[in-house]
């Protein structure tokens, strides 16, 4: 079988990457990325002499077009994926979530390609902190962001290309990942890198809005379950039980790194601000027989700072204009 993944440079792409070449053997990867501030060829380096790499954009027409061609399915990671870039400059989120994915479809129409699309949770907006439900494929669409509302665009794009054209396409809605290979300006590596360097963690607001952790290594064990078993034309949603709060967060990572307990900071709080996301992954478990491997949110948070410890070679050159992009915005 001969896979396109677009975004394999990225932090859940380059994982998916790995995980393939680990566990498929029968899979050729080519991957698409367009190694924008987000990519890191690096992040590949241990499976390079088993897989194509090719640098560019997925609005490429002419580009995509030669590669859909040779393909049997593509897995679409790639993403402007950060929602506080978003919000300083929503334009590389409109072309590359929006027209990038729509440049796929019409790539994987023409040469009657199989494709997944990988898509979040923001997209249903958010939920209160007391509201017992959860989403679920029937919760309506309500982003909030300029990266969600992009990529509930592209979900659609793809909804209307399965329906009216026929595309072999699914679709899956993930919850907050962590792992290995996360870039820095995410919430969980950026606290880990700050505690190594020994600067207090940053909590946005009061730290209360609830995000539901999934490891990566499970999201992407879901996602081959839906190239397996998943039926054209469905969503599924993905998500581990994983409903934590970020003081929570902040809190077990002070206890992993034996500082205080109060010894993190409460800055700006991020503006529009979702208050919690928590997913009903019923379809996925009960149709495809799927289940999480990562249950302990805790041994997970301390694999992952012993990752970034491994690993300082990998981020140490970003993280001085990461803090500084932050201090503009008072975060
Ligand atoms: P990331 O920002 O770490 O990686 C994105 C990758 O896409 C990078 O390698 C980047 O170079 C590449 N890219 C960006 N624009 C491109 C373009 N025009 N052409 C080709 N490549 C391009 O993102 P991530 O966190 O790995 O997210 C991957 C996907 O998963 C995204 O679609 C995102 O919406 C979705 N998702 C992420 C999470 C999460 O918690 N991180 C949760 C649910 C869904
Ligand atoms: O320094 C911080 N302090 C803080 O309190 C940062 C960077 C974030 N936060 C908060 C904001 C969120 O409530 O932590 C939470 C997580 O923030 P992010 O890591 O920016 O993730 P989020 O906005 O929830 O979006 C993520 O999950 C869904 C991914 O970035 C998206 O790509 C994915 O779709």
């Amino acid at each position: 079988m001969r896979v396109l993944i677009t975004g394999g440079a990225g932090f859940i792409g380059s994982n998916f990457v790995h995980q393939t070449v680990r566990e498929r053997p029968d899979v050729q990867v080519t991957v698409l990325d367009a190694l924008t501030y987000a990519g890191d060829e690096t992040s590949l380096a241990g499976v390079s002499e088993e897989i194509r790499f090719v640098e560019g954009s997925i609005a490429d027409t002419a580009l995509v077009d030669r590669l859909a061609a040779d393909s049997d399915v593509v897995v679409h990671f790639a993403a402007e994926s950060h929602n506080d870039n978003s919000l300083n400059d929503p334009s590389p989120f409109v072309q590359t979530n929006l027209i990038g994915t729509f440049t796929l479809l019409e790539a994987v129409r023409k040469h009657g390609v199989r494709f997944h699309h990988i898509s979040t949770d923001e997209v249903y907006g958010d939920l209160e902190l007391d509201d017992p439900a959860k989403f679920t494929p029937e919760t309506p669409y309500n982003p909030s962001s300029p990266y969600s509302s992009t990529k509930a665009g592209s979900d659609l794009l793809v909804r209307a290309w399965a329906r009216s054209f026929g595309v072999e396409a699914t679709i899956s809605n993930c919850s907050n990942n962590y792992g290995p290979y996360q870039h820095i300006e995410k919430f969980i590596p950026r606290q880990i890198t700050n505690l190594i360097d020994g600067i207090r963690p940053r909590l946005y607001g009061a730290g209360l809005n609830v995000r539901d952790w999934i490891h990566v290594e499970d999201h992407n064990s879901a996602v081959w379950s839906i190239l397996d078993g998943g039926r054209p034309g469905e969503t599924y949603l993905i998500g581990a039980d994983g409903e934590t709060n970020n003081l929570d967060v902040v809190r077990t990572l002070l206890e992993i790194f034996e500082r205080d307990a109060d010894d993190f900071d409460h800055v700006a709080d991020r503006p529009g601000h979702d208050l919690r996301y928590a997913i009903d992954a019923t379809k996925l478990r009960d149709e495809l027989g799927w289940s999480p491997r990562y249950t302990d949110f805790r041994a997970g948070l301390e694999a992952t700072v012993q990752w970034y410890r491994d690993n300082e070679a990998w981020w140490r050159p970003h993280k001085a204009a990461v803090e500084a992009k932050y201090a503009a915005t008072g975060q």
